[in-house]
């Protein structure tokens, strides 16, 4: 039997080792051994002899209530599952750090983890959905909730965020029921995963103030090809803190260096069947293969002046500010770099919480970010069962800390010595921690006076005109998938005053959409638009970059290409396509009609990653459809290799493809020279002139033969 210690001291890394199987008490790790093997032992540390059989009398006999390892086997089986969140139930986090490109910030806030450019504090992110459980899919038309916790030498500082800049409310007392909108209808348990039913839009048509945040959601921004093409943002307005207590406003965002990007609806409906973990996937091979994901660090700053002069509240949180009229500084980076080694451990028990911010950074009056403050805490003891779950070492600071907190649940980092209160008299050796005026965390100091009372500011009564700014700043394409999308939803609500009233609101937004909106749901006349609470302005001028496709990265890095091939494949083709999608920074795929792979014209056994059916082309960002004769013969007999074309096409995919790949397309009805976002490979040069055409990400013009209705 071996033994290693650790020694003591160690405890809080003790359960995320992977190679750390069975903790001692007083923190010491020991591993018992047969040869190489560690051996089986119960939770009490006890070796177990048979694990295939339980305990009873004769072969066929009673199972006896002595098997004290069966008891503690099924006893902790029985209580794997902690509550999910009741919002953001489905998430996915990674390892990595943040780091500071420039010091703008250090005169700004005393903050130290602005102070020096250049320097990694570890950070971990969780990316979720808000309104599906935690086991549905991970691209149902949603926003994107945008957690970061950064390990920060003051403690954990978390901008809880979303890929969304607004949301649909404007004070806490609505979340509750917001969500009971969102989420499966009581009675029925269903639907789950998507807005598309009554209740939803029942809500959201009678709460003005979620029409802006309705335009978001309605457009690509909910439908992300995956994290980390998607931005973030800390929404509310936060306040960085200098040492003469003077405080600058800030908006955080998060920018991702390989661009926005967003999948259609059509695609979304079918990557959900095809790889229901389409987004979580994305991210772990993409860290797994070597390649993090990194987004920019930017921030709006702004003072009192610009507040009052602004037409909105900054305390309104479904209101943004244009970047045209304050500027994004990028002066960071977020990097993930490390998946989890256990997602219970890391992914479900991390708690994060608006309220977690370090001296220098501070809250404003938003009433929405006030009731968070509030609620993620509350939130932490439910679903983590203890006080102590700052204890969990996904949780804890990674800087020094020392409170005079103890006991309570599953306490595992217990102070030593007599003092646990404070002031004491037992001197700084064991007296324990002091506060400190100068280190402390000090809140801006604020002068406040009013009435006592139920009331919003004057300004968050406009409800339509940065509605209407998102919506002229969009493309004529990412337009119309605003109208399809709103049709879409309200087309699954069955009660028709419901329709009616959206498309009053829409009124209010753009008439053109209203009147499309409208038309689509085959309303029989239009609507009286809504009463707004106050004037809307109708010449907000659009912003650039509130548009996905304007903004596009123009190129395939960290994109995926899906190649079809079969026995007989050009192998000069197929390098010369592998070569220039990893030349351009982007993957590849190979799907064929045996996983066991294909032969190619070297004769050599190629494997394939994906069979035909379970390698739709939704998967992918491209495709290449290079089969041998006599492959694309056996191909155009397959439903699912006409799938893979038609769908490819039907999604404003580039398709490349060789002259023997004809059949399968005349069996797809699919005209290779239909369109510029075609293009042949008669040679292995042509390879790169496809990946350069790629780089546009979809060929949109064929968005508009694609769809009638
Ligand atoms: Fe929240 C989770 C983001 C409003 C109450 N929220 C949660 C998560 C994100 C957000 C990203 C998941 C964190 C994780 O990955 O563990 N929430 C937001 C944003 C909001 C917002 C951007 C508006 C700007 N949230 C909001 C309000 C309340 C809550 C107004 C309640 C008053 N949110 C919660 C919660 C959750 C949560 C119930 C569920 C699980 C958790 O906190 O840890 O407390």
């Amino acid at each position: 039997m071996a033994k290693s210690k650790s020694g003591p001291g160690k405890l809080a890394e003790a359960n995320i080792g992977a190679e750390k199987f069975l903790r001692g008490q007083g923190g010491e790790t020991h591993q018992i051994a047969d040869g190489d093997t560690p051996v089986l032992t119960t939770a009490q540390g006890i070796p177990v002899a048979d694990d295939q059989n339980s305990l009873k009398i004769g072969p066929r006999g009673p199972v006896l209530l002595e098997d004290f390892h069966l008891r503690e086997k099924i006893f902790h089986f029985d209580h794997e599952r902690i509550p999910e969140r009741v919002v953001h139930a489905r998430g996915f986090g990674a390892h990595g750090f943040f780091e500071m490109t420039d010091t703008t910030l250090a005169g700004l806030s005393t903050a130290d983890v602005f102070q020096r450019a250049g320097e990694q504090t570890p950070a971990f992110v969780r990316f979720s959905t808000v309104a599906g459980n935690k086991g549905s899919p991970d691209v149902a038309r949603d926003v994107r909730g945008f957690a970061v916790k950064i390990y920060t030498q003051q403690g954990n500082w978390d901008i809880v965020g979303n890929n969304i800049p607004v949301f649909f409310i404007q004070d806490a007392i609505k979340f509750p029921d917001l969500i009971h909108a969102a989420k499966q209808e009581p009675d029925r348990g269903f639907p789950q995963a998507q807005t598309a039913h009554d209740n939803f839009w029942d809500f959201i048509s009678l709460s003005p103030e979620a029409m802006h945040m309705a335009m978001w959601i309605m457009s690509d921004r909910t439908l992300p090809r995956s994290f980390r093409f998607m931005e973030g943002f800390g929404v509310h307005t936060f306040r960085l803190i200098d040492a003469a207590g003077k405080t600058t406003f800030v908006k955080f965002h998060w920018k991702p260096k390989l661009g926005l990007q967003s999948v259609v609806w059509n695609e979304a409906v079918k990557l959900n069947g095809a790889d229901p973990d389409f987004h979580r996937r994305d991210l772990w091979d993409a860290i797994q293969a070597g390649t993090p994901a990194e987004w920019e660090f930017g921030v709006q700053l702004f003072d009192e002046a610009f507040a009052e002069s602004f037409d909105f509240d900054v305390l309104d949180a479904t209101k943004f500010i244009p970047e045209e009229l304050v500027p994004v500084k990028i002066v960071g980076r977020l990097v993930l770099n490390r998946v989890v080694d256990n997602f219970f451990a890391e992914t479900e028990q991390v708690a994060f919480s608006t309220g977690n911010v370090p001296p220098g950074v501070g809250f404003t009056n938003d009433p929405l970010l006030q009731g968070r403050n509030f609620s993620y805490l509350d939130t932490q003891l439910k679903r983590l069962g203890s006080t102590n779950f700052t204890h969990l070492p996904i949780n804890a600071p990674k800087c020094p800390f020392h409170t005079f907190q103890q006991d309570g649940h599953m306490a595992m980092i217990n102070p030593k010595g007599r003092a646990n209160y404070e002031p004491n008299s037992w001197g700084p050796e064991i007296g324990g921690p002091r506060e400190s005026p100068t280190l402390g965390y000090k809140p801006a100091a604020e002068q406040i006076t009013g009435d006592k009372l139920q009331a919003k500011g004057e300004k968050f009564a406009d409800h339509y005109s940065q509605a209407r700014q998102f919506f002229v700043s969009q493309t004529p394409i990412e337009q119309t998938h605003i109208k399809d999308a709103f049709v879409f939803e309200l087309s699954k609500v069955e009660t028709p005053a419901i329709r009616a009233r959206m498309v009053s609101h829409l009124l209010n937004v753009d008439k053109t959409l209203a009147k499309l909106v409208a038309d689509g749901l085959g309303l029989a006349e239009l609507p009286k638009p809504a009463t707004p609470a106050r004037p809307v302005i109708k010449d907000l001028p659009p912003s650039a970059a509130l548009s996905i496709i304007a903004n596009g990265p123009k190129r395939f890095e960290g994109r995926k290409l899906g190649i079809l091939v079969t026995d007989g494949v050009d192998a000069k083709l197929l390098a010369a396509l592998q070569n220039a999608v990893e030349a351009a920074g982007g993957v590849y795929e190979l799907v064929g009609p045996k996983i066991g792979g294909v032969t190619c014209t070297k004769g050599m056994v190629l494997p394939v990653k994906q069979k035909i059916n379970g390698g739709p082309s939704v998967l992918y960002d491209a495709v290449a459809i290079i089969p041998s004769a006599a492959g694309a013969a056996l191909l155009a007999n397959e439903a699912t290799a006409k799938d893979f074309v038609n769908d490819a096409f039907a999604h404003a995919k580039f398709i490349a493809y060789c002259a023997d790949a004809m059949p399968l397309f005349d069996k797809a009805n699919i005209a290779a020279d239909m369109d510029a976002g075609f293009v042949e490979l008669t040679s292995p040069a042509d390879a790169e002139t496809f990946i350069a055409a790629c780089g546009e990400l979809r060929f949109w013009e064929r968005e508009a033969v694609v769809h009638a209705v």
